[in-house]
């Protein structure tokens, strides 16, 4: 079967909540040799945009959303074990986390998946995490750059909150800054003084190994 018939039914298995077609489509895009990481965001990826715009036209609701994050979660789960970034190869060491506030971790869970398949130490702080509580694992933990996510307007205000905090620690200057989410911007980015904004998981990894590869 074709690569792009194959992330169409991805897509089309997440606008449709349906777990058993989303496995299928999953196993089929592995046999078929699709990376796993383009499966997830040429694939189901695209399918949430679209639940998200069913949800803001008010044809789907709360519940869509629940179910859609659902479906996508057991999609991944099929193709987490095949996710490999290729030449993408930086160890480094990274601390992330979902804004305070803010309940949603599928991209996040994306981006944390693909930083390990690219040999990246991990320290995965969850969602609705603190300014106090990222600046408490960067002094823990050490870490070469913080990667935050953020997907409400309403809680993106909390990236520069914890750059403030890393400031106010003298933290700062240790590590770089990351954040992603889809309504960040680089503009967003540079205007709270982070160092870089990803439009996506992959864009977030290569810059990270990017960054790696200059120290
Ligand atoms: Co919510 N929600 N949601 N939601 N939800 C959005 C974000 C929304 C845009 C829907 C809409 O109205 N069209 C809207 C926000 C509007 C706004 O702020 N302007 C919205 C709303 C309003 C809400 C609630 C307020 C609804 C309510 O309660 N009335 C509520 C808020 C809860 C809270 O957080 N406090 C809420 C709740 C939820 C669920 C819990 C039901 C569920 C989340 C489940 C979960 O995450 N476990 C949910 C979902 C599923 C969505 C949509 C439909 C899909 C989000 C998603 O998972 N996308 C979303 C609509 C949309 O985004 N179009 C929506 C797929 C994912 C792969 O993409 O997260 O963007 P994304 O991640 C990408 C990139 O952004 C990037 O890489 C990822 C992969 O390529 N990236 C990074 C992300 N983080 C990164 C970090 C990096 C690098 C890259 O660092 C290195």
């Amino acid at each position: 079967m074709p690569e792009e018939e194959i992330l169409e039914r991805l897509k089309d298995a997440i606008v449709n909540l349906d777990i058993d077609a989303v496995q299928k489509a999953a196993r089929d895009a592995i046999k078929a040799g699709i990376p796993a990481y383009k499966a997830i965001i040429d694939g189901m990826a695209k399918g949430m945009e679209i639940v998200g715009q069913k949800y803001e036209d008010g044809e789907y609701f709360l519940a869509e959303l629940i179910m859609a994050g659902e479906t996508m979660k057991e999609g991944m789960a099929i193709l987490e074990p095949y996710l490999k970034t290729g030449d993408i190869k930086a160890a480094g060491k990274v601390v992330i986390g979902t804004v305070r506030g803010d309940l949603h971790d599928i991209g996040k869970n994306i981006v944390v998946m693909l930083l390990r398949a690219a040999n990246f130490e991990v320290i995965d702080l969850g969602v609705d995490v603190s300014p106090e509580q990222f600046v408490e694992a960067v002094k823990e933990h050490n870490p070469d750059i913080v990667a935050m996510s953020a997907l409400l307007t309403t809680t993106m205000i909390e990236m520069e909150n914890v750059i403030e905090g890393l400031k106010k620690s003298g933290l700062r200057d240790k590590v770089r800054v990351i954040i992603g989410g889809a309504p960040v911007t680089p503009e967003f980015a540079r205007r709270i003084g982070a160092d870089a904004a990803a439009k996506d998981a992959v864009e977030g990894v290569r810059i990270c190994s990017e960054w790696m590869k200059k120290k």
